[in-house]
């Protein structure tokens, strides 16, 4: 399936899913948003996809809101924030940040704005050396949103995080990954394919199980140990009644390959 802005390829089981503005380092506007919920609604109907992977075609990877799309056609000024925040930019990050299969998120180029906060909702992130984060709001006068004020704190504490929101500097890949805010930076002619070999990987693995440690992990920042070793017992469970694991298991014992099926 491909839209004018994005494009959705499935193969090896991976769903790839690249941003298509390369113009405007694609930046989202509705239109782009409508098109890339059809391609996750594609990729939840698809049963042979058992992981994503998200980028962005040209030189950056998303600048976040397209700033001309927001402006009233008559005053040329901005129109009101909150219907694209509620109807388009929540549910896209809560439905990355919740995706029971694996979201591989391969930053090739500038990450501002929104464009940050989608890639820090994604599970394990790559980043091209040349790659940049800025938490551009500021700039315009506006405070995070799409989740970076959850996210930033949560993955690069307090003080990091207020010091990229308040003054809005460009965030090298190298540093991002050394604060922890990604996976991992890798040269720039070898981010696409690490990340496709990353993602083709996590298809092949119990994905099941991975929904449920993501679930795990992220709950783990809420709650308290007997929250969470409540969920723990809760998901083992599940776990356990699984195909993977009694693929896992007996795969072990025999001395060969697993082969899971991700239920
Ligand atoms: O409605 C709401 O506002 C609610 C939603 C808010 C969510 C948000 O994301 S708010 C934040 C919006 N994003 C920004 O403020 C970032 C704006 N862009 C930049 O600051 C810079 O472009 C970058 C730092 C990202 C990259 O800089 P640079 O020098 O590498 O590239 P450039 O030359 O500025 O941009 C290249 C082209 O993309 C250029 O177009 P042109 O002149 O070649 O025709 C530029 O205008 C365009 N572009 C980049 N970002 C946006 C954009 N066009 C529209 N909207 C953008 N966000």
């Amino acid at each position: 399936m491909t839209g004018q802005t994005v494009i959705l390829s499935v193969s090896e089981g991976v769903a790839q899913v690249t941003l298509n503005r390369p113009e405007k380092l694609n930046s989202f506007t509705r239109i782009m948003h409508a098109e890339l919920r059809a391609a996750l609604d594609s990729i939840d109907r698809d049963s042979s996809v058992r992981a994503i992977l998200l980028t962005g075609n040209g030189r950056g990877f998303c600048a976040g809101q397209d700033l001309e799309d927001i402006l009233d056609p008559v005053s040329r000024a901005p129109g009101p924030v909150g219907p694209t925040l509620k109807e388009d930019y929540a549910p896209l990050v809560q439905r990355l940040h919740d995706h029971v299969l694996p979201v591989v998120c391969a930053v090739n180029g500038v990450a501002a704005g929104a464009g940050a906060s989608i890639a820090f909702a994604c599970d394990i992130v790559l980043a091209a050396r040349s790659a940049s984060f800025v938490q551009a709001f500021v700039k315009i006068g506006l405070v995070p949103d799409a989740g970076g004020s959850y996210f930033l704190p949560r993955i690069a504490g307090t003080a990091r995080a207020l010091g990229l929101t308040m003054l809005g500097d460009k965030l090298d890949a190298e540093t991002a990954a050394q604060w922890g805010l990604i996976w991992r930076c890798c040269d720039d002619q070898d981010l696409m394919p690490e990340s496709r070999n990353l993602a083709v990987r996590l298809a092949g693995m119990p994905t099941l199980a991975l929904g449920l440690i993501k679930k795990q992990i992220r709950g783990s920042v809420q709650n308290n140990l007997v929250q969470q070793l409540e969920l723990e017992t809760e998901l083992q469970e599940r776990a356990s009644r699984s195909h993977d694991h009694r693929e896992g298991v007996a795969a072990f014992l025999q001395k060969r390959p697993p082969s899971f099926k991700g239920n």
